[in-house]
């Protein structure tokens, strides 16, 4: 029957809260949801899904052709996919609602040296509260590749699911190992639907496709679909790394939760990504500074996990109030907010350049950035 997993004691609230998403208006992050479909991680963490695959992301440079790159960039990105969208599913039984960082929230993680593949780190910074804007920075130095992006959603109710389109982009850069020159790519992002609302144990679906184009003119396409399309299985996708001229030169094809094939269904693999994810290692909470998410949220998150309500509750006004009294004190003082680790620039060059290139030209042209700032590599938190 309607709202099975929901708490008992929980339907009431479920049900008003179904009513209310269908007067949203594009932002889902500040609104009040039940206890039961609350998470106690903040949006701040998401952007090391991008690298629970480290090993994939390092040999991106180790490719010997252009072609042989694009393909690594292909496989580093389906295998970030199923952490993206599945993990919640998988520790906590069905997608919940993350934590609406702050503005200023920092996250840092690393992924240690393992056979030699060099460190990889990343940093996040909330760069805006409203609407929710996340800005990250993922590098590896020994291999020569780093990502950089931001990330804003976009959320629409359909009366059965959540769409959501998700804003920004990511830029991978890539020096090639064999000497040839730096290459970029520009990375756009998919659709989400979240299913199984009216049950109350919400799920992803990716929906219509995004796009990987290359400075050196290859571009991959990938193509999702659910249920019962290309397959009959979710979470399948297929894929076609082309040139310039649109002519295809590879094909892939499968699940991004399990197993992809290069060419057909029957070909060889490509990509299995039940091979073990390596979680990001972050500084215990006690040895993080103020602005750290962990640490920011850590009575919240307890009150969440212990099923304490009133505590999170509690703490998360407490944080909420300090926030609006920082902007009202900038409004005083005619101050505004600087950002960490990213400069903001209205025009991303790299984005303007690479989406030009695409076949299915990006609308608009030209869209922002958050640029990584190297010299605050080694700046962790800040000071007030
Ligand atoms: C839509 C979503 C917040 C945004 C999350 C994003 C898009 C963030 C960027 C990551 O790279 C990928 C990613 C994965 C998540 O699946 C997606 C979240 C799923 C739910 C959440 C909503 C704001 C909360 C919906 C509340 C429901 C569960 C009732």
């Amino acid at each position: 029957s309607k709202g099975a997993d929901v708490p008992q004691e929980q339907k009431a609230g479920w049900a008003s809260f179904i009513k209310s998403l269908a007067q949203m208006t594009g932002d889902l992050s500040s609104m009040t949801a039940p206890p039961f479909i609350l998470s106690p991680t903040s949006l701040t963490e998401f952007p090391a899904y991008w690298c629970e695959h480290p090993n994939l992301f390092a040999e991106i440079s180790e490719g010997k052709t252009e072609q042989e790159r694009m393909e690594k960039v292909l496989r580093w990105f389906i295998s970030t996919l199923s952490a993206q969208y599945t993990t919640r599913n998988e520790k906590m039984g069905s997608e919940k609602k993350p934590l609406n960082p702050v503005l200023g929230e920092l996250f840092y993680g690393i992924w240690p040296d393992s056979n030699g593949r060099g460190e990889t780190r990343l940093i996040v910074e909330q760069v805006s509260h409203h609407p929710p804007i996340t800005a990250y920075y993922i590098e590896n130095k020994k291999a020569g590749v780093k990502l950089q992006g931001h990330s804003g959603q976009k959320t629409s109710f359909t009366g059965t699911a959540i769409n959501v389109k998700q804003s920004g982009h990511a830029v991978l850069t890539v020096q090639p190992k064999n000497g040839q020159k730096e290459e970029k790519y520009l990375i756009t992002l998919p659709k989400l639907r979240i299913e199984g609302i009216i049950w109350g144990s919400p799920y992803i679906e990716l929906t219509d496709t995004n796009a990987i184009q290359s400075s050196t003119g290859l571009t991959a396409q990938i193509d999702y679909k659910g249920k019962g399309y290309f397959s009959g299985k979710s979470h399948s996708f297929k894929s076609s790394i082309a040139n310039a001229s649109g002519k295809s030169l590879q094909t892939y094809e499968g699940q991004w939760t399990g197993k992809s094939h290069i060419g057909g269904s029957k070909g060889p693999i490509f990509l299995d990504t039940n091979t073990a994810k390596e979680e990001v290692t972050v500084k215990d909470v006690t040895e993080q500074t103020e602005w750290e998410s962990r640490k920011l949220w850590v009575n919240v998150a307890k009150g969440i996990r212990t099923g304490n309500y009133d505590e999170a509750g509690k703490d998360k006004t407490r944080i909420e109030n300090e926030q609006r009294q920082r902007r009202k004190d900038e409004t005083a003082n005619n101050t505004t907010w600087e950002h960490l680790h990213f400069t903001h620039v209205d025009s991303d060059s790299d984005y303007q350049f690479l989406s030009a290139l695409l076949h299915d030209k990006l609308t608009p042209p030209h869209e922002d950035a958050y640029v990584f700032k190297p010299e605050t590599m080694e700046v962790v938190g800040r000071s007030n």
